[in-house]
């Protein structure tokens, strides 16, 4: 069955929130973010509509049908319980995220939790035949949806697929290890253009495809079953204009000030700002601030770091144990260079509004993006972005794609900690002028590649394939 959308995105989440009213209705309400903002016109313009899994559990806290809201509809796919531990938790959040992030934890492989992933990667297939009109364009989104792209082909191959991954994707060797490696990549092959963060994501996409399946390979573009599959790298960005006129409102700017007073007016505030994930060198930043301190290079309370660690995939144990051990870290630090009243690191295991981030990013003197891998990282941009007056100065890790444009950062290697170490030092004691022209180049770069900018370039790319 065909529906009437002509443009259909597909992502594990749906973008919305859950609000449960007084007496205990549930209800939904759109919920902002940059992938949002930057489809919302083609959403619009296009009778688009967005399929994907709300949160909650089952059908019984689902909305019944599709959500209309601003000339978008919102289509809620279901997970059972079993599903949201073996789909999502398991075979998505357990195999392919360590996996895909250079193997810095160790990958977990069950045969269950793939058996899974295939059926709700079906579910999700099935929802997206059901609305797009004949001929419609398609975006598959990241990692948990590899096999849609294939199992649409099979069911209606008059839609134009395209798929953008938002993690890195791995070297060959590293994605040899995956136990249904062949089922994954021909799920991708599905797609008419498979999006990249970087370059070599698709170089290494297109090696694989050579290695594994043996395909051919013509100037970047594969050839799969009488198709041709093109791969590019369309590195993803941030609404620049949104984050420059909050951060610049007299609200987040006054909440701002009382931030560093909340503070005890400090002379440097160090930020991070992460979903605690272990791929994003949390541990490394604070050890790196411990031994600062240890040395004498820096004193507490003139510095104070501030860590905000939003609660992330909580029942997985990876990030338990990374909980605990960025926690034992706090209370070291604490407990050896804090006083009564003035901790040296503020470690927020919280989430926040977009405002007081704003106000954080505001506050910072030296803001701290450390992973050890990252497909690209919005909180860097985010900052650039906050910091149009030039202020502030960015510790960038190498292996996050955001390095490759945001060259004027002070950019280091999260595995060598003495490098981590001296980068933060001078970012620290950055001369002012030269502070200013690096931020400033940053922020004219974003200005110029923002998300809409991505989606255009994406959408363009994909209207010409095949
Ligand atoms: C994946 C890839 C890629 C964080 N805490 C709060 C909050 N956030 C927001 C940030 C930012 C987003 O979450 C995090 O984005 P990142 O890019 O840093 O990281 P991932 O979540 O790992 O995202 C990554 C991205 O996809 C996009 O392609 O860049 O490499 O791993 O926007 O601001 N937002 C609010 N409260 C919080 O407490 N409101």
């Amino acid at each position: 069955m065909a529906g009437n959308s002509a443009f259909v995105v597909v992502a594990n989440r749906l973008p919305v929130d859950k609000v449960v009213g007084p007496d205990g209705e549930v209800s939904f309400r759109r919920s902002p973010g940059g992938l949002v903002t930057a489809l919302e016109p083609v959403l619009q313009q296009y009778n688009g509509t967005w399929v994907g899994w709300p949160g909650g559990v089952g059908d019984s806290e689902l909305p019944e049908e599709t959500i209309e809201t601003g000339g978008v509809q919102l289509a809620p796919v279901s997970l059972s319980a079993a599903e949201i531990e073996r789909y999502y938790e398991g075979f998505s959040n357990s195999s392919l995220w360590p996996l895909y992030h250079d193997a810095v934890e160790t990958p977990i492989f069950k045969r269950r939790w793939w058996e899974s992933y295939r059926l709700v990667n079906e579910r999700f297939a099935k929802a997206v035949a059901d609305h797009a009109g004949p001929g419609a364009t398609v975006w598959v989104q990241d990692y948990q949806l590899q096999l849609v792209p294939a199992l649409l082909r099979e069911t209606r191959p008059d839609l134009r697929i395209g798929f953008f991954l938002h993690i890195p994707f791995p070297p060959v060797e590293l994605f040899m290890q995956l136990p249904r490696r062949a089922e994954l990549l021909k799920g991708l092959l599905g797609a008419d253009l498979v999006g990249f963060q970087r370059p070599l994501g698709a170089q290494n996409f297109v090696q694989l495809s050579r290695h594994l399946l043996g395909t051919r390979v013509r100037r970047g573009i594969v050839e799969w079953e009488g198709r041709t599959v093109r791969a590019e790298a369309f590195p993803i960005s941030i609404d620049v204009a949104e984050m420059e006129r909050l951060a610049t409102s007299p609200e987040v700017q006054a909440r701002a000030k009382a931030i560093r007073a909340e503070l005890g007016d400090p002379r440097t505030i160090i930020l991070g700002v992460d979903r605690l994930d272990y791929t994003k060198g949390i541990e490394r930043r604070l050890k790196a601030f411990r031994e600062l301190l240890s040395e004498g290079r820096l004193t507490a309370p003139e510095t104070v770091m501030v860590q905000v660690a939003t609660p992330s995939r909580e029942r997985v144990e990876h990030y338990q144990t990374l909980r605990v051990n960025v926690e034992r870290e706090v209370g070291r630090i604490n407990g050896e260079y804090g006083r009564v009243g003035q901790p040296a690191v503020h470690y927020l295991h919280q989430s926040y509004s977009r405002a007081e981030l704003a106000a954080l990013y505001v506050a910072a003197d030296v803001m701290m993006v450390t992973p050890l891998r990252d497909g690209m990282n919005l909180v860097a941009k985010e900052y650039v972005g906050a910091r149009a007056d030039g202020g502030g100065a960015l510790v960038l890790s190498e292996f996050a794609g955001a390095a490759a444009e945001l060259r004027q950062a002070f950019l280091c290697n999260p595995h060598d900690l003495d490098g981590v170490k001296d980068a933060l030092m001078r970012a620290i004691h950055v001369d002012p002028v030269e502070g200013r022209k690096r931020m400033h180049a940053m922020h004219s770069h974003l200005r110029s590649h923002d998300v809409r900018a991505w989606a255009d370039a994406f959408l363009d790319a994909l209207g010409e394939a095949s």
